[in-house]
């Protein structure tokens, strides 16, 4: 017999020092879940771990914050977290968390194995300490003023004003956010692993031998590579964490990155008595499915701790995402532009569903992407209700109507009815291809195709009037939708299982593998369905617009308190003004730049010429929408070359303080060349 393929699949454990939110979802856990879903449906032999992050500097800044012991926090963002994911139909085998024994066993374990075989470097540094807390702090403890823009409030890692990365000791006037007293440099020691060594092995391993990834996480890995690998600390000197396993570390722990992916492994171990096929067999495929912000963690870091401790497999695949906003503006939680999951099910009760549907049409799988609640709307309204949940209501309903919920018998399949079939049968395929590609919004499509098969081949039908004049050919067309109504539910199951249960509980039959998809005879005539209910409802307007009011809220509770307005640069002459020749100009041209993800190379006529100005915000514009725009270009600007295109002139842009583009447009038509002054 051949052994069914086998998956380990981890999803990035959530930091327990908040509820988890509608980009959480998106860029991690939906996607992931589809896929193991799908797995079990073709009946590989998967787990699937997770659980939350309950060490580092995040959250003994919660805990400082909220005025309780990190401990208490974790304990109560841990139950929230897990809650939502059930909620929410997030599947784990395992939603574990890293404060738990199990968890300091291993991790302390993997430590020895790798400091018993001399791979770490023991160095002295000098280090804040702040000698009226006697601590020593981590950088997001020390605020001061930021050389580059004076911003008296930036932290010790970066300055959140100016954006600029800074190390601790760049800050003037430094300041311990514990005491409020100025720390002072002392040495410590620490352990570290040297990335250095193990650079010709990830260059292979990953530059030469997984060009199959996908591009945001190949191309990350490059640069980093590229860039050089430098020795990483693992151990810090702080009280909440898995202790330094060795003698002499009094008061340091390792480093959160080193214990929470060791978090797999324990999870792993928590979950099964059999876990090392799992991470020790060369057949098993290791999946690691994370947001953007994680790759260098999961793609460089831990390989190479893993590969230095030598008995663990490596991730077949990185499958990270980019980032969702949310009408327009980073998701933050310190500002509460969120949508809390814990909240939309207080607003949109039992519609888990829509939010995943929607989540996963429009996921940040290439680009960052924007959620908006009337989008939410439409395609809750023109997709789910109108194509997806009429044909499944039609199907049902109709049966009811015609034969008391008997499934009737088929005469001879005719060539429509054949089509139906063949067509489910593909988009089966599409489907399965584009999951197994970690492609879930097209997907996404298929199955979305698939009910329009089914919608199709009622409307054209007609049942309805037909059953007056031919009842027999409608009893065949009727148990025709019946077949494609259970495909459906099954083909359904990873996308939207609450949906697919339902309608499995409809039928009153049992869910299907996967591979019955497109098969014309699962329900058999003389089965008894049960009463159907309507599976969408429209969402109103109202509706939306309590959200959208409810989010302005707290925009303007906390925006104001979270402005990064720049300081106002030096003065200027008008003179000095007049030198610069800015006109209004249409873009009548637009493409990306290859390779690159934030270039566009635009073509403008300027009113004077048509030029090629090449300007980096693909990240906020599609090149296709573009076209036809007004923008405001500074056309004397020496010309430049980027990436080999020769650009004249620049666009002007306005930027907000979460760097989010926008074109500086004239409010009303107005010619090419029209002078701004
Ligand atoms: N907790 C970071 C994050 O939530 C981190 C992931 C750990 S995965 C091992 O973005
Ligand atoms: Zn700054």
């Amino acid at each position: 017999m051949i052994h069914p393929e086998r998956y380990l699949v981890t999803s990035a454990l959530p930091y327990a020092n908040g509820p988890v939110h509608i980009g959480h979802l998106a860029g991690v856990y939906i996607p992931s879940d589809i896929f193991v879903r799908f797995l079990r449906l073709t009946r590989k032999d998967v787990v699937w771990v997770c659980g939350s992050d309950e060490h580092g500097v995040p959250i003994t800044l919660k805990a400082l914050k909220e005025g309780i012991s990190p401990q208490q926090v974790v304990d109560k963002y841990h139950g929230i977290i897990k809650k939502s994911f059930e909620d929410f139909g997030i599947s784990f085998d395992i939603y574990s968390r890293t404060s738990n024994k199990t968890h300091y066993e291993t991790v302390s374990q993997f430590f020895k194995t790798l400091y018993d075989n001399n791979k770490f470097i023991e160095k002295t540094t000098e280090q804040y300490f702040d000698p009226e807390a006697n601590r020593f702090l981590a950088d997001r403890y020390i605020t001061g003023t930021c050389p580059h823009c004076g911003n008296e409030n930036a932290y010790g890692d970066q300055c959140e004003k100016c954006g600029t990365t800074l190390n601790a000791t760049d800050l003037i006037n430094p300041k311990s956010t514990i005491s409020g007293t100025q720390p002072v440099m002392k040495a410590t020691k620490h352990w570290y692993l040297p990335l250095d060594k193990n650079e010709a092995f990830l260059r292979q391993w990953i530059l030469d031998e997984h060009k199959e990834w996908k591009s945001n996480v190949y191309g990350q890995c490059k640069s980093w590579i590229d860039a050089g690998l430098q020795a990483r600390a693992v151990s810090r000197d702080l009280e909440w964490g898995v202790p330094v396993p060795v003698e002499n570390a009094d008061g340091k722990v390792l480093y959160v990155w080193f214990d929470a992916p060791i978090g797999y492994i324990s999870a792993t171990k928590e979950l099964t008595p059999d876990w090392e096929k799992y991470w020790k067999d060369k057949n098993t495929k290791l999946i690691h499915f994370i947001g953007k912000d994680n790759i260098v963690f999961h793609c460089i870091i831990f390989p190479a701790m893993l590969k230095e401790e030598g008995s663990y497999i490596l991730p077949d695949n990185v499958p990270a995402n980019e980032f969702l906003n949310l009408e327009g503006n980073k998701i933050s939680t310190s500002r509460n532009w969120a949508v809390w999951l814990h909240e939309y099910l207080i607003d949109f009760p039992q519609m888990q569903d829509v939010l995943r549907y929607v989540l996963t049409a429009n996921a940040p799988e290439t680009k960052d992407n924007d959620f908006t609640w009337k989008d939410f709307q439409t395609r809750n309204n023109s997709e789910l209700v109108a194509i997806y949940g009429n044909f499944i209501n039609r199907a049902l309903v109709l049966t009811h109507k015609f034969y008391n919920g008997t499934v009737p018998a088929a005469g001879e399949l005719n060539e429509t009815d054949k089509a139906a079939f063949t067509e489910i049968s593909k988009l089966r395929g599409l489907i399965e291809e584009n999951i197994l590609n970690y492609r879930f919004r097209d997907a996404l499509k298929e199955f979305m195709n698939m009910a329009r098969t089914g919608n199709k081949y009622l409307a054209e039908l007609e049942p309805w009037k037909l059953v007056k004049t031919d009842p027999k050919r409608t009893e065949t067309i009727m148990y025709t939708a019946l077949q494609i109504t259970v495909s459906l539910a099954a083909a359904g199951m990873p996308f939207m299982p609450f949906t697919s249960e339902k309608i499995y509980g409809f039928l009153n039959i049992k869910p299907l593998d996967w591979t019955e998809i497109g098969n014309s005879d699962i329900l058999h005539a003389g089965h008894q369905i049960k009463k159907a209910e309507l599976l969408f409802s429209k969402i109103e307007d109202s509706q939306i617009e309590y959200q959208i009011q409810k989010l302005s809220k707290s925009k303007k509770e906390n925006e104001a308190a979270n402005m990064k307005t720049e300081l106002q640069k030096n003065e200027i002459s008008f003179e000095e003004f007049q030198k610069m020749d800015i006109r209004i100009g249409t873009i009548t041209a637009a493409e990306k730049v290859p390779k690159t993800k934030k270039l566009l190379k635009l073509t403008i006529d300027t009113g004077i010429d048509t030029r090629t100005v090449v300007s980096g915000i693909a990240e906020y514009y599609e090149p296709e929408l573009i076209i036809g725009q007004q923008v405001s270009i500074l056309v004397n600007l020496a010309p430049r070359n980027i990436k080999g295109i020769e650009s004249h002139g620049m666009i002007l842009m306005a930027e907000n303080s979460n760097g989010i583009l926008a074109f500086v447009q004239p409010d009303k038509k107005t010619e090419n060349g029209a002078g701004v002054k």
